[in-house]
């Protein structure tokens, strides 16, 4: 049985890579934070009773800033492939917090490449790399794309895919990184854009809100869907030679799009409920990013399912049940109005 280690396992990629592992007959296990409260929601239906003689599924504490736990985890469960996915993830919260973002995305990564080269294991190695890498560089953005970071979340991600990429060279470890663009789902982050507008989408349908607050609705992305986009991790570790692989749709669209397409699919005129905050504006943005996916979609065989305009209407149709149980069950629906919800992100 084929044995993998997930960092960032409780988050939205983790969660369906973990579920796409498991229906492959892998034994997963997955680094978790310890936090004041429960940080295992995307992952609790995949829970295994630990003190089964063998469950397949199993989560350890443990932290990217914390090289001690990394080495310890690694010399004992010795997994056949890491996938490392844990993060500060947010790009307007690294402007934040820098520091902490450089840390755990940057050192985090050389902490836990060094802990495989020392303890000697053969394993097979995912970055996750991303497309603000390419930041300012005009789109289509492939493998060869000149890198041009626009935040702290990007440059700590070019140092931690540089170092992949040395380590790859100089040890000879099957490194491979996956340059993915954005890929969301009903498990997105709630601050995240699409996210975020999806669920005012659902309270004003269901007349819990009345209006979103955004930045800015320029921005264009190449929105894809997660659970496609864990299937390219699972491949890049299967093939004889390590590489990177840029993965995305190919087709970008600007977040005023996301927002009409959302509002569209509730029957609401986005006009009449969203505002401009220029509080959401960062203070350099990304303007552009379109995947050029073509060696991925050759060496790999590896192409997105779901389109834009059905991953829009899932992501909406899932909050708006969600909301719905929510309210039927009598509690409180979201603690809060949704701009303090979202405040600063
Ligand atoms: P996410 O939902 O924000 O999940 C991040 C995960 O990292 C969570 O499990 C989080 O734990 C964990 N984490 C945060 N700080 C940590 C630390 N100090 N030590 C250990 N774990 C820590 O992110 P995602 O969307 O699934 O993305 C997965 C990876 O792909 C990230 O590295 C992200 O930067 C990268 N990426 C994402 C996209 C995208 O569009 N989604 C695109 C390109 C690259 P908690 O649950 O406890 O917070
Ligand atoms: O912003 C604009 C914002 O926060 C997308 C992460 O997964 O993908 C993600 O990073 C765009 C930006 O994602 C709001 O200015 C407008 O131009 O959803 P986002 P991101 O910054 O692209 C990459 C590939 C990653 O690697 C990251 O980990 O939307 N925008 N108004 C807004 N964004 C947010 N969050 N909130 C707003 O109100």
């Amino acid at each position: 049985m084929q044995r993998a280690l997930i960092t960032g396992i409780t988050g939205q990629d983790g969660s369906y890579l973990a579920e796409f592992l498991l229906a492959r007959g892998y034994e997963v296990h997955g680094l978790k934070r310890r936090s004041s409260s429960f940080n295992t929601d995307r992952v609790d239906h995949l829970y295994a009773d630990p003190h089964e003689p063998s469950p397949r599924f199993r989560l350890h504490y443990g932290d990217l800033g914390d090289s001690s736990s990394l080495a310890w985890l690694l010399a004992g469960l010795a997994p056949d492939e890491i996938y490392n996915l844990g993060a500060q993830s947010h790009v307007k919260v690294s402007f934040d917090i820098p520091e902490y973002t450089a840390e755990v995305v940057g050192v985090g990564t050389v902490r836990l490449l060094e802990a495989i080269r020392r303890t000697g294991l053969g394993c097979r190695f995912y970055q996750a790399s991303s497309s603000e890498m390419f930041g300012s560089t005009p789109p289509p953005q492939s493998e060869t794309t000149v890198f041009h970071p626009r935040s702290p979340y990007a440059c700590a991600k070019v140092f931690a895919h540089q170092a992949t990429v040395n380590y790859r060279e100089s040890y000879g470890l099957h490194a491979s990184c996956g340059i993915l663009f954005n890929h969301e789902s009903p498990r997105r982050g709630e601050t995240f854009v699409t996210r975020k507008i999806t669920r005012a989408v659902a309270q004003i349908h269901l007349g819990a809100e009345d209006k979103l607050y955004l930045g800015n609705l320029e921005a264009r992305r190449d929105w894809g869907f997660a659970g496609d986009y864990v299937e390219a991790m699972w491949k890049m570790l299967q093939q004889e030679e390590p590489g990177d692989y840029v993965i995305g749709t190919g087709e970008s669209h600007s977040v005023r799009e996301f927002v009409e397409a959302a509002f569209a699919h509730a029957g609401l005129d986005w006009r009449e409920h969203v505002r401009i905050d220029p509080r959401y504006y960062r203070p350099a943005e990304v303007d552009d990013l379109r995947a050029d996916a073509s060696k991925a979609r050759t060496r790999l065989g590896w192409t997105p399912r779901v389109s834009f305009g059905e991953l829009v209407k899932m992501m909406v149709d899932a909050d708006i049940a969600e909301l719905r149980r929510k309210l039927k069950g009598g509690r409180e629906a979201l603690g809060g109005p949704l701009g303090a919800l979202a405040a600063d992100s």
